[in-house]
């Protein structure tokens, strides 16, 4: 198949599920055209089959903003005619699913047939799509697009609560490549963060609210008082500073770490005893599953699809959203005890295993075919 990829290209977890989506059609031999404003982060090695265009927005001064939907709009109308396009995905559905649809219009009319898949993601349903100044569009576009998937059952659930969607929605989960998140031998690093043998615990996030970092320093607070303990804080966004001015307000911060952004996730997560995840909503949580696939059990809220992810007592715990007294009592009860840690820790990677890209590539190349047979228009040819 020839598919066209639309992603944001930065850090989210969007980016990252879309760009080793493409990777990994690529490697089994389908040619894919990512079109994103710039290269996307974790496309960085290089493939035959792997493609970029930039989609530039031309600036102008009568533009307060720069009308990127319809650079994008032209650029997927472009790529899909020249390139010849079978199908084009589109991550987030805020504004890629309009733009893709827009394109499909222009292309008709031209006697040229795109379909489109919208995946939805998270926040472009719970949070920013719902929101009365894009809703009706995000809405319409979703019920245009010729497949629909989303993350999880959650966010499956969320979307027909908040949307008047007339469609079937297909759950595809996010998924896991093996061969890069895995456990690896990192010892030294280890003691060169814990010299005196301290638990390491782990937080990765955009640093946005919705993440409510501030849990996770109020509970490392609770926890380095009964096991000794260090935290590594990954990642960067606009609520850095204030966490920065919470830990010095809540403790000396002498056993807390800001890491800022750091591309090895995973050498990070090989060190780590525990990872925190307390969101407000979280529509699967991409970085929960990554720190299981490293065999690092979960401390998380019980928010949207984070519940399908970590199972309660086996591969860590969930504690209502804002109860980090609770998350404390938690990570302590599997800190305290050396075999439970490690019997926490052999579950996670187990429940990782079940999202393994190998499980999950096939059920989209069979999404995208269905999709492709089922709006194939009338009369043409196969
Ligand atoms: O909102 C974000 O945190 C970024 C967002 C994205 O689309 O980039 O992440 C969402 O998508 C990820 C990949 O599917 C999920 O793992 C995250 O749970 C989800 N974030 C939220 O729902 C808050």
């Amino acid at each position: 198949m020839k598919i066209g990829v639309v992603c944001y290209p930065t850090y989210g977890g969007s980016g990252v599920i879309a760009t080793e989506l493409g990777k990994a059609l690529a490697k089994k031999g389908h040619e894919v055209h990512f079109i994103t404003y710039q290269e996307p982060v974790r496309l960085d090695s290089f493939s035959e089959n792997i493609f970029y265009h930039e989609v530039a927005a031309l600036d102008y001064p009568l533009f307060r903003y720069q009308p990127y939907e319809s650079a994008l709009a032209s650029k997927i109308v472009d790529v899909a005619r020249f390139e010849k396009l079978d199908i084009i995905h589109v991550h987030y559905a805020i504004p890629h699913a309009s733009a893709a649809l827009m394109a499909r219009s222009i292309l008709k009319g031209k006697g040229f047939h795109l379909p489109f898949v919208t995946t939805l993601h998270g926040t472009d349903i719970t949070l920013v799509g719902k929101d009365p100044g894009y809703k009706p569009v995000v809405e319409y576009s979703i019920n245009q697009s010729n497949g629909i998937t989303s993350v999880s059952q959650s966010l499956k659930d969320d979307t027909y609560a908040n949307f008047s969607i007339e469609r079937e929605i297909e759950v595809i989960p996010n998924f896991i490549d093996f061969s890069r998140f895995k456990k690896t031998d990192k010892e030294h690093f280890k003691k060169a963060i814990c010299p005196n043998g301290e638990k390491l615990l782990m937080h990765v996030s955009n640093f946005r609210k919705v993440k409510r970092v501030e849990d996770v320093l109020q509970m490392f607070e609770l926890v380095s008082k009964k096991v000794p303990s260090k935290l590594l804080l990954v990642g960067d966004g606009p609520e850095r500073m204030n966490m920065e001015i919470l830990c010095r307000k809540i403790s000396n911060c002498e056993n807390v770490r800001f890491l800022g952004k750091q591309d090895a996730i995973e050498d990070l997560l090989a060190i780590a005893d525990l990872f925190v995840l307390p969101s407000e909503t979280e529509s699967f949580g991409l970085a929960a599953l990554e720190a299981m696939a490293c065999e690092v059990p979960v401390i998380s809220s019980n928010a949207g699809g984070l519940p399908e992810i970590n199972i309660q007592g086996k591969t860590g715990f969930m504690s209502n959203v804002g109860d980090f007294t609770d998350m404390a009592k938690n990570a302590v009860y599997i800190l305290e005890d050396e075999k439970r840690l490690n019997e926490f820790k052999k579950n996670a990677f187990a429940q990782a295993k079940t999202f393994d890209i190998n499980n999950i590539l096939p059920q989209y190349e069979s999404y995208y075919n269905q999709v492709i047979k089922a709006s194939r228009p009338v009369g043409s040819a196969v």
